[in-house]
C-alpha cells in the first residue's frame, strides 16, 4: 500500500479539539432521571421496587423475580480490582492552554504549541500506597497524572509530586512495592512506609537515599493537591517538524505555591477527615476557585546528553533548575468536578505510553518498564483491553483500527475486513504517513551487548541526596529529621535503623547524628554498603562521572519559594454569643477581597448574638471541627463571648493547636487575655486597649483603639506566610 497524496486526499488534515470537545462526548453518555420512570436494564418500567416477588407475603422469594436479580447482580459486581499502587485517588476535568507557540522549534507536538487551542483533559491526583479507602493525608508520595485529550490522540503524563523516584530499573518496582505495602503475614501498617519490610529494603537499596529524603520532608505531607508540583521524572524526548530530537523534563508548577501540612496534623487529619484533600479539591473547584498549574520544561541538547555528572537516564537524579532552568510552556486549569466517582476518576486508565507525535520516550529502564506495565495492570482492572472504549478514557478524535471483540466491546465494527493489508476493504482505514500526523518512533541508534546490568554512571546514589539536603532551610531540616524518628523510630529490627543512619552519614554527617539521637543507635563503624545491582563501565559513564553539578539548588525548597498568598485558604472565627459585630464583618469582608473564606465555629450549631443584638449563624461546631482544617483564626473582640472561650476547653485547644502548627492567629481586645490563657508562649502582645497593632511570629493583636484595616492588613499578611516556624524554637511541632 503506498502513501501516495491521492490516496489521503479525502481525510481531514486535523481535528478541530476544543476546551469542551471532552465534555460534549461525555454527555451522550450521562444519564438524567428527570421527568422519568424507573426501568430494569431492558427498559421495561418497573411498578415496586421494595418487595422482592414471594410466594405468600411470609413465603420464599422466588426465581422468576428478574427485576431482583438484577438488582442484585449489579450491587455484588459493582467494583473492580482497586489499583495496585496508587489506589485512593481524585479526579478533575479541565484544560490546557499554551502561552504561545514558542516550543515549536522543539516538538510539533500542537496541543504544546497552538495557543488558540484549549485542550481537554482529566487529572488524577493520588496517594502511592494506601486502600482506596484509606486517609489521605498520610506520609507518601502523590500522584499527579493528566490525560490530555489532544487534537492528535491522548497523550498521558502520568507524573508525581516528587521529582525522582526510589528506584533507576523497573525490574526492582514489584521488590519496592512489596516491601512499602502492608506486611503480607498481616496486612499493616495500613497507608505507610513505617514499618520494618520498607526500611529493611531501603537500607540495602542506597539508590533510594534521594527519593526517601523527599519522602521525610514536607513534600509528602501536601497541603494541597492544589498545592504541589508535578514531576514527569523521567527524560523525555521532544521532537520538532525537521525531526530533530531533544531531552526533556517535564514539570507542573501550581500558581497557588507548593505548600505542606505539619505531620502532626496530618495524622489528625487522617482521623478526623480522611478525605481532607479530596474535599478541598472538590469545594475548590465548586467554589469557583480553580486550581492551575504552570506545565514547564527543561530542554536539553542531544550533544549535552554527557554533560552533567548524574546520567539522565537515571530516575533517582533530578537536573538542578540552576544548570537548565525550567521554560514555561503553558496553563493547566482544573474547572469541573467529576459527575461520577466510578465512571471517571475510578475508571480513567493512564499510560506513558500514551504517546504523540513531538513527544517520545527514552531507554530510561524505568520508564521502559512502565510501558509494558500500565496496560497489563489496567486488562487486571477491566478484564478487557477494551478498557480505551470507557467514555473517559476514549481519545476526542475518531478511533479507527482493527482490534476487534474482547468482554464488554461497545464499538461496531461493519463489514467483513478486520486486518491489513485488505484489498476487500479498499485497504482502509489507511496508514498516515508522517506529514499527515502519523506517530513515527524517534529513529535512535542502539547498540550494545545483551547484558543484565547498569551502566555505571548509574552508580552514585549519594550526591543528590546531599544537594537535597543541602538546599532545605533550617525548619525544612528540622522536619526531614522529626519524620525519620517517626518512621524508622517504627522500626522493631535495630539493625535496620543503624544501617539506616549509615546512610545518613554518607548523605550528611549532621543528618546522621540527629536522627541517630532520636532511634537509639550509634553510627555504624563500617560504612561500606555494597552498591545495587550490577555495573558495567562504558564510556557514558567517564564523561558522566567528570561532569557539571551544583551543591545546592534554591528551587528544591518549598520555604525558599514559598508563593505568599491568601487565596482559597480557610480561616476559622470562634464566635460565642456578645462578640464585636462590626469588627467580624470587618474581618471577614478583608478576608473575602483577599480571596480567603471564613467559617463560624461554635461550641454548638445554632445561631450567635452580637453586643449589638445582630446574629450569625454557625458553620461548624467544636464537635464536628478542629484546627486542623483550618490555615488560620480569628477571634474577634467582646466581653461576652471571650468570657465564654475561657471556660471552653474545646476552643482553648484550638487556639493552643493552631499555634503549635504555627498558623496565623489574629485577636483584638479581650481577646488578648484568651490568647495568653490558651498558653501561647514566646510572643508580645499589643495592649489590650492601646491604638497598636502588633505582630509576632504570625500573631496578631490589636488593642481597642487600633485601626481597624491596619489590623485586617496585618492578619491577612501573616495568612500569606502559610506557616510562622520561628515559633518552633518554642514550642515542638512533632515532624
Ligand atoms: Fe506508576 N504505576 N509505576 N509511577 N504510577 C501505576 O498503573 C509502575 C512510577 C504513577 O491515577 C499503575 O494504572 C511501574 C513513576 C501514577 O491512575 C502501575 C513503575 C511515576 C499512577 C504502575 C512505576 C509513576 C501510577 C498502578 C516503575 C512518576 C497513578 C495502576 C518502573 C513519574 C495513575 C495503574 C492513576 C500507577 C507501574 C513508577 C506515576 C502498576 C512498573 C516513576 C501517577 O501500572
Amino acid at each position: 500500500m503506498s502513501d501516495n497524496k491521492d490516496q489521503h486526499k479525502d481525510l481531514p488534515s486535523s481535528y478541530n479539539v476544543n476546551e469542551n470537545s471532552k465534555n460534549r462526548q461525555l454527555e451522550s453518555f450521562r444519564e438524567n432521571p428527570k421527568n422519568q420512570y424507573m426501568t430494569t436494564d431492558q427498559g421495561t418500567r418497573i411498578s415496586h421496587t421494595d418487595d422482592s416477588l414471594k410466594a405468600g407475603s411470609r413465603g420464599p422469594t422466588i426465581m422468576e423475580d428478574f427485576h431482583f436479580r438484577e438488582k442484585m447482580t449489579h450491587l455484588d459486581h459493582e467494583s473492580i480490582p482497586e489499583r495496585v499502587v496508587h489506589a485512593r485517588g481524585s479526579g478533575a476535568h479541565g484544560y490546557f492552554q499554551p502561552y504561545d507557540d514558542s516550543l515549536k522549534e522543539y516538538t510539533k507536538a500542537r496541543f504544546l504549541t497552538d495557543p488558540s487551542t484549549r485542550t481537554p483533559l482529566f487529572v488524577r491526583f493520588s496517594t502511592v500506597v494506601g486502600s482506596r479507602g484509606s486517609a489521605d493525608t498520610v506520609r507518601d508520595v502523590r500522584g499527579f497524572a493528566t490525560k490530555f485529550y489532544t487534537s492528535e490522540g491522548n497523550y498521558d503524563l502520568v507524573a508525581n509530586n516528587i521529582p525522582v523516584f526510589f528506584i533507576q530499573d523497573s525490574i526492582k518496582f514489584p521488590d519496592l512495592v512489596h516491601a512499602i505495602k502492608p506486611e503480607p503475614n498481616n496486612e499493616m501498617p495500613q497507608a505507610s512506609a513505617a514499618h520494618d519490610t520498607f526500611w529493611d529494603f531501603a537500607s540495602l537499596m542506597p539508590e533510594t537515599m534521594h527519593m526517601l529524603l523527599w519522602v521525610l520532608s514536607d513534600r509528602a505531607i501536601p497541603r494541597s493537591f492544589r498545592m504541589m508540583e508535578g514531576f514527569g521524572v523521567h527524560t523525555f524526548r521532544l521532537i520538532n517538524e525537521a525531526g530533530k530530537s531533544r531531552f526533556v523534563k517535564f514539570h507542573w508548577r501550581p500558581k497557588l505555591g507548593a505548600h505542606s501540612l505539619v505531620w502532626d496534623e496530618a495524622q489528625k487529619l487522617a482521623g478526623k477527615d480522611p478525605d481532607w484533600l479530596r474535599r478541598d479539591l472538590w469545594e475548590a473547584i465548586e467554589m469557583g476557585n480553580y486550581p492551575e498549574f504552570e506545565l514547564c520544561v527543561q530542554i536539553v541538547e542531544e550533544e549535552d546528553e554527557l554533560k552533567f555528572n548524574f546520567d539522565l537516564l537515571d530516575a533517582t537524579k533530578l537536573i538542578p533548575e540552576e544548570l537548565v532552568p525550567l521554560r514555561p510552556v503553558g496553563l493547566m486549569t482544573l474547572n469541573r468536578n467529576p459527575d461520577n466517582f466510578f465512571a471517571e476518576t475510578e475508571q480513567v486508565a493512564f499510560h506513558p505510553g500514551n504517546l504523540v507525535p513531538g513527544i517520545d520516550v527514552t531507554n530510561d529502564p524505568l520508564l521502559q518498564g512502565r510501558l509494558f506495565s500500565y496496560i497489563d495492570t489496567q486488562i487486571n482492572r477491566f478484564h478487557s483491553s477494551n478498557f480505551t472504549e470507557v467514555p473517559i478514557n476514549r481519545p476526542v478524535v475518531p478511533v479507527h483500527n482493527q482490534n476487534g471483540a474482547g468482554f464488554m466491546r461497545q464499538t461496531i465494527n461493519k463489514g467483513r475486513v478486520n486486518y491489513w493489508p485488505n484489498s476487500i476493504g479498499e485497504g482502509e482505514p489507511k496508514m498516515a504517513p508522517e506529514n499527515e500526523g502519523g506517530y513515527v518512533h524517534y529513529e535512535e541508534k542502539v547498540e550494545g551487548h545483551k547484558i543484565r546490568a547498569r551502566s555505571e554512571s548509574f552508580n552514585d546514589h549519594y550526591s543528590q541526596a546531599t544537594l537535597f539536603w543541602n538546599s532545605m532551610t533550617e525548619p525544612e531540616k528540622k522536619h526531614i529529621v522529626q519524620a525519620a524518628h517517626f518512621e524508622l523510630g517504627k522500626v522493631e529490627i535495630k539493625a535496620i535503623r543503624e544501617r539506616m543512619v549509615g546512610h545518613f552519614y554518607k548523605i550528611a554527617p549532621e543528618l546522621a547524628e540527629m536522627v541517630a539521637e532520636g532511634i537509639g543507635v550509634g553510627i555504624p563503624k563500617n560504612q561500606e554498603i555494597a552498591s545495587t545491582g550490577h555495573y558495567e563501565d562504558n564510556d557514558a559513564s567517564r564523561k558522566i562521572k567528570a561532569g557539571t553539578s551544583v551543591d545546592a539548588s534554591t528551587a528544591l525548597s518549598m520555604e525558599k519559594n514559598k508563593i505568599q498568598t491568601a487565596k482559597s485558604r480557610k480561616v476559622a472565627i470562634l464566635l460565642e454569643d456578645g462578640y464585636d459585630y462590626d469588627e467580624v464583618m470587618q474581618i471577614k469582608n478583608a478576608l473575602k477581597e483577599a480571596g480567603a473564606s471564613a467559617k463560624i465555629v461554635s461550641k454548638l450549631y445554632g445561631m450567635r448574638k452580637a453586643t449589638n443584638g445582630q446574629e450569625i449563624e454557625a458553620d461548624k461546631s467544636h464537635i464536628t471541627t478542629g484546627s486542623i482544617m483550618y490555615d488560620a483564626i480569628y477571634i474577634p473582640d467582646g466581653e461576652a463571648h471571650i468570657e465564654a472561650l475561657m471556660q471552653e476547653g474545646d476552643a482553648l485547644h484550638f487556639i493552643n493547636e493552631a499555634f503549635k502548627h504555627c498558623k496565623a492567629i489574629a485577636t483584638s481586645g479581650n481577646g488578648i487575655a484568651l490568647l495568653q490563657k490558651a498558653e501561647v508562649p514566646g510572643i508580645s502582645f499589643a495592649d489590650k486597649s492601646a491604638a497598636k497593632v502588633m505582630a509576632d511570629k504570625g500573631v496578631i493583636t490589636a488593642g481597642t483603639e487600633a485601626d481597624a484595616d491596619d489590623f485586617a492588613t496585618a492578619f491577612i499578611d501573616a495568612i500569606k506566610k502559610h506557616r510562622h516556624w520561628d515559633r518552633e524554637e518554642k514550642t515542638k511541632v512533632p515532624a
